[in-house]
Parts: structure tokens; sequence; C-alpha cells
């Protein structure tokens, strides 16, 4: 959308964290610490690195950004607010009966939410297609898909990986929220995704790695991703519930909102302005 620089970027992450803080524990429902660890990685590619007019949500020419893990879309609301898509004063109907902002997104609700999600395992199916088909039209929009880490355990992204490996889809790229929580401890341990790295490229992707709080290091890999021949998946290696200490690394906060002090506490940590 623009060009901002690493601490402008940084201002923009702190007031999305801000927005996830408040809208859940106005909602007293939703998922923090999946949301929270995104912002930094949600403030590049809407502010720094996709082509998006929020004057013009639907113009042809926009990149797309799925969100396949669609209960971190706090995260993904309080992006487009910020962004300017809707109001900032709608995020408080986040939940609500009848409200644009449902507890997973669905497409056609708000402008700017390209699919509907919360079912784990089908978004980079969804991207596939877009980008296939950009691709057979000779059209350059990119695709952007973000996902979970634990949605990787399930078995319709791999067919996906291998669609796009088949076909090339150089335009896509997976962005994939390593944070290694899940709903009930690590994913590692969980069910562990190791040898990461390698099982994608064994997939004919392109896989960078980068710290996911790191605002150079996102930007460097966004472009190196529209430089290759082949998919790319952006592994973010993030800190669930960032910039929140009671959170931090913390899987009990995968779908838990705070209560109105512990929104107090985070919105206090949150006030600073973060070193960049
Ligand atoms: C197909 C499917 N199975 C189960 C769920 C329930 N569910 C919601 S989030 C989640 C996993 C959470 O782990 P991760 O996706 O890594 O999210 P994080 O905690 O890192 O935000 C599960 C199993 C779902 N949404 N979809
Ligand atoms: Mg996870």
């Amino acid at each position: 959308m623009s060009t901002d620089t690493p601490a402008e970027l940084a201002q923009k992450a702190l007031s999305i964290r801000r927005s996830i803080i408040a809208m859940l524990a106005h909602a007293q429902s939703g998922h923090t610490a999946g949301a929270l660890g995104m912002a930094d990685v949600f403030a590049v590619l809407y502010f720094a690195v996709a082509n998006l007019d929020p004057r013009h949500p639907d113009k042809e020419d926009r990149d797309r950004i799925l969100l396949s893990n669609g209960h971190i879309c706090p995260v993904l609301y309080a992006t487009l607010a910020e962004a300017g898509f809707f109001e900032k004063k709608d995020l408080y109907t986040l939940r609500q009966l009848d409200s644009r902002l449902q507890g997973h997104p669905h497409v056609g609700s708000l402008p700017g939410v390209e699919n509907t999600s919360g079912p784990l395992g089908l978004g980079l199916s969804q991207a596939c297609g877009l980008a296939l088909a950009f691709q057979r039209d000779n059209k350059t929009n990119r695709v952007f898909c973000l996902m979970s880490d634990a949605e990787l355990q399930e078995g319709q992204v791999w067919e996906a990986l291998m669609f796009a490996g088949k076909y090339q889809l150089k335009q896509l790229t997976a962005v994939i929220d390593r944070n290694d929580i899940q709903i009930s401890g690590s994913t590692n341990e969980v069910m562990s995704l190791e040898p990461l790295k390698q099982k994608l490229e064994s997939f004919n992707w392109q896989v960078l790695e980068v710290e996911g709080h790191d605002f150079g290091q996102l930007i460097h890999a966004f472009h190196a991703a529209s430089q290759t021949e082949y998919p790319t998946a952006l592994i973010c290696h993030t800190v669930p519930g960032k910039g929140v200490d009671f959170m931090e690394n913390k899987f009990e906060w995968h779908g838990k909102a705070p209560t109105k002090e512990q929104a107090e506490q985070a919105l206090a940590q949150l006030e600073q302005e973060p070193d960049d």
C-alpha cells in the first residue's frame, strides 16, 4: 500500500496489537495469542508489500491476501481498520449477532476480506486456485496465504503444496505462523512438523525462514518471494502473545480473551514505543 519505514511499521503493529486487545476484551471471546503474534507480519504485508487500495478494495489489479487460519481474524480486522478499509469503531462489533466481524471471517462481509475460513487447512487450496487463474491470464497479481503451523497437520495442505509445486505458482506466497503452539500444547510435541523446511522444499517450493518480528527480514523475504520461479513458503518464527508478558509463549492464550483487568494490564504494556 505504501513504503513505510521499519519505525513506522512498528507503530502500525503496536496500534494493531492495541486494537486486538480492545476488541477481544469487549467481545469477551476470541483468539488472542496467534493474533498478537502475527501483528508485525500483517503490518509489513498490508503497509509495505501488497498492492491494495482501501478506497478501492475490489480493484482488479490488487494482490489477494487470504487468511487460512481464520481464528486469528482479530489481527486481520484490526489491520484492515488500521489501513482504512472500514472504521475502527466497528472493531467493537466483533462476534456480535449480525455483525460483519464474525469470529471467523467470511468473504463479502467486509471490504478487504478475500476468503471464508474457520475450518483449518483450506486456504492454501483457495490460494492455489487464484494463483493458477492469474498465471493463466498472464496477470501479475500476487497471492498471499496466511496460515498457522498446526494447520499443516491437515492433509489437504499437502495436496495444495503438491499442486502449487507442480504448476510452479510463483505468484503464490504461503506465510506460515511458526509459533509452536496449538490448542492443547506445543505443536512440536502434539504432532511434529520438522524438518519443515526440507519437507516444503521437496514439494518444489522456495522456502525462506525469518524472525517474524524483524521488519527488515520480513520486507527482504517478501521481496525475495517475488523474484523466484517457484511458489514461496515464508516460515515466520513468531512469539504467540507477543507484546504482553503474561501471554507470551503460552498456548493457554490460543483461544481465550482477556478480562477487563487483563486488558488494562496488556494495554499498559503496549503503550511504549517498540524498540526497532
Ligand atoms: C479442520 C479443523 N479442525 C479443528 C479446528 C479447531 N481448531 C481451531 S484452531 C486449532 C489449532 C490451533 O493451532 P494453530 O492453528 O497453530 O493456531 P495458534 O494457536 O497458533 O493460533 C484447532 C484444532 C478447526 N478450526 N478446523
Ligand atoms: Mg500455532
